[in-house]
């Protein structure tokens, strides 16, 4: 028997003092849904929501405004334990993708001085930085083109910049910036591609910028898959029609650096762990979860599994992951005291086991030269200079190596990254050995501090080398026997 319990949204409305730049599922169901329960908990307040699409997604602007910028998150624990929440948070939604009409509107409403703080998700490729060097991509069309129209911006860095300028020029102090994507340091990740871009421009704005605006670090934490036609199906049945509805798990978590000279909501008594420090989350996080979850994309893709729910299915692949996550990934964090590592991986296991969401295996994969270096590389490096063993990373290079031809014995499959015409050149004209040596050679993904490492390169051809000659099953075996477990 399904339980289905219902919380109406019914607080007066509220002013608008966030604007987010990213109005995709994973901010409808995380940030909208700790500010809501602070918002009805206060009866309204300062604290609205502006939300923002930057890139594409006409439809789903349009849909939010037919009903009034509100909708349902249904947060499942598992197919009989589901919460249907009616979020209201949301006071404006705004579409400002190439083409988009309203980024006028979103420039001023990021300029008007009730707004006090910017939050993000435009995902990692969204700050225009270099994954390896954290560099901005001055070479980038978007970039160049904001360097040289900075009055209409296409980035996310430029938005920022442009309404930083706006607030300068007004003598408004300016709103604090809060990173909500999956990066290490992405606070100083986004303070270094706005002051950078600001930089490129004008010295004096980047001079303010640089003293006067905060860019605290958070880690976000919540598994949220794309909707599909199943998922839409799913929320009908529990009597929810919304086109705009979104479908997440139960469990989340925020935990954020409590650097707010603009003021912020209380929403530590929402859960929100407000820390000095958010890096050894971050890193927990990027390493175990994502790291993990990225493992099973492309693995778990060239076995032919669907969504995560189906190679958690595959012992091979619960094998594989427990082996990463316990020789290669928690070897290298340090924790503050009260974390239990092992708990927090066994408790991903069971939420990777969820069997109500739907998470394509195709949707982690994608954009992998963006990820990579934060969820295995840098550990890696870690591991290495412990001298641990690696063959759990180096079997997930040589899977993502053989993910980015965009064929696997299960068919054809597309690829979707900012770097994919590279690799379809890279696979078109090289294989074996050569293959491997020009993936390593991409700067922008491998750092030269762990190429240059002759056990790094040699673990991930060996890994090629099975995969491509004896297949993915033996290569599994291969990564995981290899370790003392
Ligand atoms: C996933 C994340 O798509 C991906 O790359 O690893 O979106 C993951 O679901 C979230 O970070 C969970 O908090």
């Amino acid at each position: 028997m399904r339980e289905v319990e219902r919380y109406p949204s019914t607080y007066p409305k509220p002013i608008i003092g966030i604007v987010h730049l990213g109005l995709g599922a994973f901010h409808r169901a995380h940030q909208a849904v700790y500010l809501e329960r602070t918002l009805a908990r206060h009866g309204g307040g300062e604290w609205g929501i502006c939300s923002a699409n930057i890139r594409s997604n006409r439809v789903l602007v349009d849909q939010l405004r037919a009903q009034g910028c509100r909708y349902h998150v249904a947060e499942y624990r598992d197919s009989e334990h589901v919460a249907l929440r009616e979020i209201a948070a949301l006071q404006e939604v705004l579409y400002a993708g190439e083409d988009g009409e309203d980024k006028e509107a979103l420039l001023e409403r990021m300029a008007d001085p009730a707004t006090r703080m910017v939050t993000l998700t435009v995902t990692e490729k969204g700050y225009c930085l270099s994954p390896a060097t954290g560099q901005l991509r001055v070479d980038d069309p978007n970039i160049v083109h904001d360097i040289r129209t900075p009055h209409a911006p296409r980035t996310a860095p430029g938005l920022l910049v442009e309404a930083l300028r706006r607030r300068h020029a007004r003598g408004i102090a300016p709103f604090t910036v809060l990173c909500c994507d999956n990066m290490p340091d992405n606070g100083q990740r986004t303070r270094q591609a706005v002051t950078q871009l600001a930089a490129a421009q004008d010295e004096r704005l980047a001079a303010w910028i640089s003293q006067e605006v905060a860019f605290p670090c958070s880690m976000v934490d919540r598994i949220v898959p794309a909707m599909t036609d199943a998922s839409f199906e799913t929320l009908r049945q529990l009597g929810c029609e919304d086109s705009a509805a979104v479908i997440g798990e139960a469990f989340s978590q925020w935990v954020i650096e409590d650097q707010f000279p603009q003021g912020r909501p209380d929403w530590e008594q929402e859960g929100v762990q407000m820390v000095t420090d958010v890096r050894p989350f971050e890193t927990m996080k990027l390493r175990l979860l994502n790291g993990s979850h990225s493992l099973l994309a492309y693995v778990g893709a060239l076995v032919g599994h669907t969504t995560v729910y189906d190679a958690m299915n595959d012992p091979a692949l619960v094998r594989l992951i427990r082996h990463y996550m316990k020789d290669e990934a928690m070897p290298t964090l340090e924790m503050p005291a009260g974390i239990d590592l092992n708990a927090y991986a066994d408790d991903l296991i069971a939420r990777f086991r969820n069997d109500s969401l739907q998470h394509r295996l195709h949707q982690i994969a994608m954009d992998g030269s963006q990820k990579l270096p934060q969820r295995w590389l840098s550990g890696t490096e870690a591991r290495l200079a412990q001298g641990g063993g690696i063959s759990c990373i180096a079997f997930g290079v040589a899977a993502w190596i053989e993910y980015c031809s965009g064929q696997s014995s299960q068919g054809a499959h597309e690829v979707n990254d900012p770097l994919r015409d590279t690799f379809a050149e890279l696979h078109a004209h090289r294989q074996g050995g050569a293959l491997v040596e020009a993936f390593l050679g991409l700067m922008d993904v491998f750092p030269a501090s762990l190429t240059e490492q002759e056990g790094f390169r040699q673990a991930v051809h060996q890994a090629y080398r099975v995969l491509s000659t004896q297949g993915i099953a033996a290569a599994l075996a291969e990564a995981t026997n290899n370790n003392n477990h």
